[in-house]
């Protein structure tokens, strides 16, 4: 029973001191604000300072942390980080309960912004007076606040659609990954396979040796074309010997007759004309070259009348076919040309059809070979291309794609706006660039780099504003996430250009802002679904679950 009416006493006393808040104190706050037994205050952060509690609020600085004067600008000349008050508590009935700075109350001016109900002039300074305005301002932010947690409901709805379709997106690449790894392990073994086909066909067609052929066979038809042409060339080795032998004929008998002319002529009869041909038949005997090479001559007559022996044609040594092409060495410098020429058709003929082994200074090779080479090349080209194809996909697969990897899904997606004299398109994941209205030229602002992501101090600052600013204000905050475009178009005298995107949660992708920051340094803020899900409002933190 005792027991009863101490905890009942203990209650109407307690309830008796928080009714006395001082001015200024939130009702958080207001425990530290209880008076001690003594009717005393201890400044809260320096407890060894004790005062009469009456001295709080009575517009005289006591505590070196403020914390004597939150309902008075008594305070205000401190230093921030001495402060230990949050500042003065405005209640804002009818609307959101806020801190103004101390050194604003009791300035005579009504501060509005932040305390709508007018508290913080209440002492009336300078005749002022404040009515609160707080319900006008109430109904008016929780509209915005209502609009603005429906517009954050359908950008979350908007995120959650583009995470769905990033996951079948991702989904896609990895079996398109593993199909294409099974494609590269086969390839790989046709190509192992193919290899070793080559090297084989190389080493029988370098072997073969094509005896007897059937008649009517494509051997027999190529032995026959190849006699056929070798006799050609016989007969026509033939008519270029006759001819030089008549040539030669007829030299002799000028040589005899200018051996006459040199003999016969009188030295003291003085005709230049006769002089000048004596002194040019000297200087042509002289000249030991003009005479024929009997050796090589001989070499020419049994080379002609020699028979082919066509069986042993199919499978020549190498010293065969360079006594072959030594047959040219016989003829003059135009019939060796054309004689060349022809043998070397006779050559690939025969090694096409598998008649002649190719030497390697042939530079030819037979159908066989080909085709086997063929094969090879085109199953190397393949393989190539298709590693290409799979290191794509695991670069594409490894990307860094935002949280979610929501930006999977917004891959290739451009939006535009127009800003001043230009019209700046940005794709997300891949380009950005700045297109003239005037001319349509296009200069590029760079290609897509990286996703950055703050953290939530940074994320505030980044914004530059106290987030319950920007809860108030209609326009979305920053998110703190940003696109960076790097290695864009040279700027004279000046970087390559580059831009920053700083994102915001949009229900719709948006260009909302382009500043050149620094010459040829952009900064976009662009707004995106994708954006969505950082910012403090209750509906959108829900629709995040
Ligand atoms: C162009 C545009 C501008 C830029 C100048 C720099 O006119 O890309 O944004 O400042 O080049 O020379």
């Amino acid at each position: 029973m005792l027991l009863q009416q101490l905890l009942l006493l203990a209650t109407s006393l307690t309830l008796a001191r928080a009714t006395t808040v001082p001015r200024g104190v939130s009702p958080e706050d207001a425990k530290l604000y209880i008076p001690s037994n003594l009717q005393t205050f201890t400044c809260l952060t320096h407890p060894s300072i004790e005062i009469p509690y009456d001295r709080v609020n009575d517009d005289f600085c006591d505590c070196p942390d403020g914390s004597d004067e939150p309902g008075t600008s008594a305070c205000a000349g401190l230093l921030h980080k001495d402060i230990a008050i949050p500042g003065f508590y405005c209640r804002n009935k009818g609307h959101t309960p806020a801190y103004l700075p101390n050194s604003r109350v009791n300035d005579g001016i009504c501060d509005y912004d932040i305390c709508c109900d007018g508290s913080d002039e209440a002492g009336g300074v300078g005749g002022v007076s404040c009515p609160s305005t707080c319900k006008e301002i109430g109904t008016a932010a929780r509209k915005m606040a209502a609009e603005r947690n429906a517009r954050r409901s359908k950008a979350a709805k908007a995120r959650r659609e583009l995470v769905r379709k990033a996951k079948v997106l991702k989904k896609e690449i990895e079996d398109n990954v593993a199909t294409t790894k099974v494609k590269v392990q086969a390839n790989e073994v046709k190509v192992k396979e193919l290899e070793k086909k080559l090297h084989e066909t190389e080493e029988r067609e370098r072997n073969r040796v094509v005896k007897n052929p059937k008649p009517g066979s494509r051997v027999s038809v190529a032995t026959q074309v190849a006699k056929e042409k070798v006799e050609e060339l016989r007969k026509l080795l033939l008519k270029v010997r006759d001819e030089r032998d008549i040539a030669e004929e007829r030299l002799e008998r000028a040589e005899t007759m200018l051996r006459l002319l040199r003999e016969e002529y009188n030295p003291n009869f003085n005709d230049e004309g006769v002089k000048r041909a004596v002194r040019s038949w000297e200087e042509y005997l002289a000249d030991e070259d003009q005479k024929r090479n009997a050796a090589e001559d001989r070499d020419l007559t049994a080379v002609l009348e020699e028979e082919t022996n066509w069986d042993e044609l199919a499978g020549p040594e190498e010293e065969e076919v360079s006594e072959l092409y030594q047959l040219t060495k016989y003829l003059p410098p135009a019939a060796r040309d054309w004689l060349g020429v022809k043998i070397k058709e006779l050559r690939e003929f025969l090694i096409a059809n598998g008649m002649l082994a190719p030497q390697k200074t042939d530079g030819i090779e037979t159908a066989a070979v080909t085709a086997a080479r063929d094969a090879l090349t085109a199953a190397q080209n393949e393989d190539m291309k298709v590693k290409k194809h799979l290191g794509q996909l695991e670069k594409d697969l490894a990307a860094d794609m935002g949280p979610s990897d929501v930006f999977r899904a917004l891959k290739g997606t451009c939006i535009s706006r127009e800003f001043g004299e230009y019209k700046y398109e940005l794709c997300f994941m891949e380009k950005a660039q700045q297109i003239s209205r005037k001319d349509n030229s296009k200069t590029s602002l760079g290609t897509f780099s990286r996703i950055d992501i703050a953290d939530e101090t940074s994320k505030n600052e980044a914004a530059g504003v106290f987030a319950s600013s920007w809860e108030e204000s209609h326009e979305e905050p920053l998110s703190g996430m940003a696109l960076g475009y790097d290695n864009g178009q040279q700027c004279w005298n000046g970087p390559k250009r580059s831009v920053g995107v700083e994102l915001y949660c949009s229900a719709e992708n948006e260009i909302r802002n382009v500043v050149e920051a620094e010459k040829c340094v952009y900064r976009m803020e662009v707004g995106t679904p994708a954006a969505c899900g950082r910012e403090k409002a209750e509906g959108a933190a829900k629709d995040e679950l």
